[in-house]
């Protein structure tokens, strides 16, 4: 009798963690590895004593597993995955169910979902965000692909998710690739979360505090509204001390990022739908910057900016930092949901935002209080068509106004860059903008290439076109084909 809830393919720390977690909960898991060898040393290591049953062959891990087979795959996103899927495919049968618990591209979850399908099987793909800690204590868990095979997993995935005011950060997002496609602009709002909070800390270091006393403003930060996974690493980093030099870790460490390309596809993903995720964008440019070093180092000798002397009163500008930061990640939520309704209207998904913000509560990255509001905000009979609206950001953004405005000025004063604080500043006055200069835009295109205009005295839809220089005549772009 095969006595497998699910079975896990690929034993790397996520893998593993994820099963620990799993057995916890009374799940009984089969697991196998690519390289053999790791199911045993998995099996005399960390799952010593537990009942995970360990397999040799794709033969013995699928006769292990109850039915329908639930099979989740955690290995390395791109080609493995479709090559797992080929090698367990020949033994599951109708109803069985594959899970690709990975970081896959959501196009690539679009396509499995329906070659899986098409074999009559069904398919999950699934973000689970929290890292290595998450997987072993409760991820945030955000599966997406056939919506029959919920039923079947949603016991085990809800068990071992994190918990956020009791309930389970994990829930149904939607078909085919909206669970990859939710996690990935999960990863691009994590994206922007952390380049506002550098910035402020790039402030405070222009106006010469020390990482203990950064550390001492993240902690207080952490108890009000910032409240959040994010603020609260980053209090103990700047308070950490490097015990080969005793100076403040951060300052021994090189200043250029990595980045594993989940913010760059959430930026293409919006200019493929126009959408504008502006501090998204600015986010993974500022880590693209920061990776030309030799180059800035060389340039810091030749560009001059101002002298970075900062005369006000330092604890008044801490506070106006915070509520710039507050008001920017207001921001930067208001375009990633803006993103997701975009996406959901092109690939025909039915989302549920209040789910979304409940699975990115806890467990994951970007989890903080501040999006309990945004599940309270999607939680009302009327949905927002945009975060800024809705009365609580509408006002909160309202009252740190004048702070973030401060803000941004000093910052160009100082010389000090702050993409995200000043690129979410000028979203929001362009959002709140009834007339943009879009005007003298389309003059201009209709001035070089005829592409014509509409009127603000006369109904949309109606395209005209003027003969700029007298010798365009009446001939349009759209007369012919160019
Ligand atoms: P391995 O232990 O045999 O390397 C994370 O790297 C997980 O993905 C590991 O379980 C790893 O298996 C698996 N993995 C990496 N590359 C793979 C590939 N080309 N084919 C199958 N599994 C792979």
């Amino acid at each position: 009798m095969p006595q497998a809830d699910i079975g896990l393919i690929g034993l790397a720390v996520m893998g593993q963690n994820l099963v620990l977690n799993m057995n916890d909960h009374g799940f009984t898991v089969a697991v196998f590895n690519r390289t053999v060898s790791k199911v045993d040393d998995f099996l005399t290591g960390g799952a010593k004593g537990t009942n995970i049953i360990g397999a040799h062959s794709i033969e013995e891990f699928v006769a292990a597993l109850k039915h329908p087979r639930r099979v989740m795959l955690l290995v390395k996103a791109g080609q493995p995955v479709d090559a797992f899927i080929e090698k367990v495919i020949p033994h599951l049968e109708a109803g069985d169910i594959i899970i690709d618990g990975g970081n896959s591209n959501y196009n690539d979850t679009i396509r499995r979902c329906e070659y899986v399908e098409s074999r009559g099987l069904l398919y999950i793909g699934t973000g689970v965000s929290g890292g290595e800690e998450g997987a072993r204590h409760g991820p945030s868990i955000m599966p997406g692909g056939s919506p029959d095979a919920w039923q079947h997993v949603k016991d085990i995935f809800q068990a071992v998710a994190a918990k956020a005011d009791g309930a389970p950060c994990c829930d149904w997002v939607g078909e085919n690739g909206a669970g990859h496609y939710v996690k990935m602009t999960h990863n691009g709002i994590e994206y922007g979360d952390m380049q506002l909070i550098c910035e402020a800390y790039s402030l405070m270091k222009a106006v010469g505090m020390t990482p203990a006393e950064m550390s001492e403003a993240f902690a207080e930060w952490n108890t009000g509204e910032l409240d959040s996974y994010l603020i609260e690493i980053t209090r103990d980093i700047l308070a950490a001390r490097d015990p080969e030099t005793g100076q403040a870790m951060v300052d021994v460490i090189l200043d250029t990022a990595g980045q594993k390309g989940t913010g760059k596809w959430t930026g293409i993903s919006a200019l493929e739908m126009g959408m504008p995720l502006t501090l998204i964008g600015e986010a993974v440019f500022a880590r693209c910057l920061s990776a030309l070093k030799d180059e800035r180092v060389a340039a810091s000798e030749k560009l001059r900016g101002p002298k970075r002397t900062f005369k006000g009163d330092r604890a008044k500008f801490v506070e106006d930092i915070r509520q710039a930061l507050y008001a920017s990640k207001i921001i930067s939520y208001a375009q990633g949901f803006m993103l997701l309704r975009a996406a959901a209207a092109e690939y025909g998904w039915n989302l549920n935002y209040g789910g979304i913000a409940l699975m990115w509560r806890g467990g994951c990255i970007i989890r903080s209080q501040f999006l309990g509001r945004i599940k309270d905000a999607y939680s009302k009979k009327t949905q927002p068509t945009n975060l800024l609206l809705v009365p609580y950001f509408r006002s909160a953004v309202r009252k740190a106004q004048s702070a973030w405005r401060r803000v941004v000025v000093q910052a160009v004063r100082l010389g000090v860059p702050v993409p995200a604080f000043s690129s979410a500043l000028a979203f929001y006055d362009g959002y709140r903008s009834e007339r943009l200069p879009a005007n003298l835009l389309q003059a201009q295109r209709d001035y070089f290439g005829a592409h014509t205009y509409e009127r603000t005295d006369k109904p949309r839809g109606e395209f005209f076109h003027t003969d700029w220089t007298g010798t365009g005549g009446d001939t349009t772009a759209s007369t012919y084909t160019a």
